[in-house]
């Protein structure tokens, strides 16, 4: 079985965005486009020769594929080892669980996490570093700047490995090792969470469901949840991973998973509903006719953080992406521990996971997760969820709304407007950096800017900086409108708008935060100019 060295034509649209490289699966199947991405990994990423690489994916199409075309290029460039999940399955957060366990010095992730799948959909994959999380801007930068002149691939020629079963392989003498996908994570939520409590809660009269929307934490769940600590069973739905994923998006939000917050209505309505994206690393989290924003989700788990056992002692430190609402800053002030403001993406809490400056970091985009593993953890926010409600005795609207009395309220909404043209979109941007510098002392729509800049980040750890990473408008009232463009969208550009209104009164804290969000919404309108400039009349998504 020798290792052949193929030449080929490098890519030039190989760019990684916000979590990976996301194409429409034909770009993927299309040519050497997958074979010249990994290679690159392969020539920038020296220190996985000789070392472990974790491999694993979402299940959607083109996942088995891949993972065989990976293994036959790690073997011929001198990797080490590879662990592969069972049926080539890892969800993102247990492969960034592997990854640390294992001491591995990086892993592959296939996924285009929420996006749909199918032969029609979209696929990605993502190269995750030895700490377990997402590559730094800089190693991306550096695979990108080797795709585009990649000209050769290395491939031995073996027979598949068998994915389905557990065991031990060699593929051209490498070590190739099929694990259980789940028994790794399953024991790490062991160690942080209060099992006993959360049996407890879900053997009693308590009734929950957990959507797995035919994702990948369909078995993750069942394990832990119907398995583990005794939900009944059915207490998971749509449990089955599905290369298309029957159709959906697998996008846990109100719009996507709208049957699961059917089940969560009036007085017959569940206690609580979560749902995860196509990775499993997004959480939606539901009490009985009460959404829970991802912002407030976050701010929450961190106040209640002494609940769970892990953090008995309590949390070092929060941190949330830019357009995050504020929620958070005022538990952190309270608790008089750090908060940090980083930029989209969950690359950037790596650092300061690391250092341990924080322990807990969210994002708007149902993203929410802890120091346990470097990337955001769907089923770890539903068990942190379970573990406050089993230990506080409290509805999930009691809880929040208790919290908004402490707090006040963040009234937050996302506006996204999706296939818009990306000339139009880059205007529309263009537009609104060059107003910047005129807009702080004025007046939009009666209300005082009190900042206006084009959001940059400077890394407290390794000094990095990243620019442009989204247009913020603060004003004196605390309310916020952040514009920027989506970096994981396969098609055009998605613009999301987001809206942020503080209330710090009880007695009005109870609006439909459209309704609380009216003037922010008009006012980000007309500064924009977004119907005159996209020609879209409304949002495509409100979460
Ligand atoms: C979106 C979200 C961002 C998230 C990213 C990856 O990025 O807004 O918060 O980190 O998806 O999530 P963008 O650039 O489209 O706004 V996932 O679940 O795809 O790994
Ligand atoms: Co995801």
């Amino acid at each position: 079985m020798p290792s052949t060295t193929y030449s080929t034509a490098p890519y030039t649209d190989q760019r990684p965005g916000t979590s990976g490289l996301r194409k429409r699966v034909e770009v993927f199947r299309h040519g050497n486009y997958l074979k010249n991405f990994v290679q690159s990994v392969f020539d920038t990423q020296t220190e996985l020769a000789g070392n472990t690489l974790v491999l694993g994916g979402d299940g959607r199409f083109f996942n088995r594929d891949a993972i065989q075309v990976i293994l036959k290029m790690a073997s011929a460039n001198g990797i080490g080892r590879v662990i592969v999940g069972q049926g080539g399955l890892l969800s993102t957060p247990a492969a960034s669980c592997v990854i640390r366990k294992y001491k591995a010095a990086g892993g592959l992730i296939l996924s285009a996490s929420h996006n749909p799948g199918g032969p029609d959909g979209d696929f990605g994959i993502k190269f995750n570093t030895a700490n377990g999380g997402p590559a730094p801007e800089k190693v991306t930068e550096e695979i990108y700047a080797r795709t585009l002149e990649v000209g050769s691939y290395r491939l031995c020629d073996a027979a598949d490995v068998n994915l389905d079963k557990i065991g031990e392989y060699t593929l051209n003498k490498m070590p190739v090792q099929v694990i259980d996908p789940v028994t790794d994570y399953a024991e790490l939520m062991v160690s942080i969470f209060d099992f006993g409590a959360i049996s407890a809660l879900l053997k009693g009269s308590f009734r929950m469901r957990f959507d797995a929307m035919h994702a990948i934490t369909g078995p993750y769940a069942k394990r832990i949840l119907e398995q583990m600590l005794g939900a009944p069973k059915g207490t998971v739905i749509n449990g089955e991973p599905l290369e298309d994923f029957g159709g959906h998006h697998p996008d846990p939000n109100l719009v996507h998973a709208a049957e699961l917050v059917e089940m969560t209505r009036g007085p017959e309505g569940v206690d609580f509903a979560a749902a995860s994206d196509g990775d499993g690393d997004r959480n939606m989290i539901l009490g009985r006719d009460f959404f829970v924003t991802p912002s407030d989700s976050l701010a929450v788990l961190a106040a209640n953080a002494t609940c769970i056992p892990a953090h008995r002692n309590g949390i070092a430190g929060v941190a949330r992406s830019m357009p995050t609402s504020q929620a958070v800053d005022r538990v952190a002030t309270a608790f008089n521990i750090e908060c940090f403001e980083t930029p989209t993406g969950w690359k950037f809490f790596g650092n300061l996971l690391d250092a341990g400056r924080i322990t807990f970091c969210g994002e708007e985009s149902f993203g929410t997760g802890s120091d346990h593993v470097r990337e955001k953890d769907g089923l770890w926010a539903v068990l942190a969820w379970l573990n406050v409600l089993a230990i506080r005795k409290q509805s999930v609207a009691e809880i929040v709304t208790a919290h908004w009395q402490q707090y006040g309220r963040n009234y937050y909404s996302r506006h996204d407007y999706e296939g818009v043209k990306s000339k139009a979109a880059d205007e529309l941007m263009a537009g609104l950096r060059a107003r910047l510098p005129e807009l702080p002392g004025t007046l939009l729509d009666g209300l005082e800017v009190s900042y206006a800049d084009d959001f940059a980040y400077t890394d407290p750890i390794d000094g990095s900086i990243s620019q442009k990473q989204g247009v913020r408008i603060g004003f004196s009232s605390g309310s916020r409108i952040v514009f920027r463009l989506s970096g994981t969208g396969t098609v055009g550009a998605t613009l999301r708008v987001y809206l942020e209104a503080y209330e710090p009164d009880p007695s009005q804290q109870s609006l439909d935060p459209q309704v609380a969000l009216a003037g922010l919404i008009t006012t980000a309108n007309n500064l924009a100019g977004i119907s005159s400039i996209t020609g879209r009349k409304k949002p495509d998504v409100i979460t």
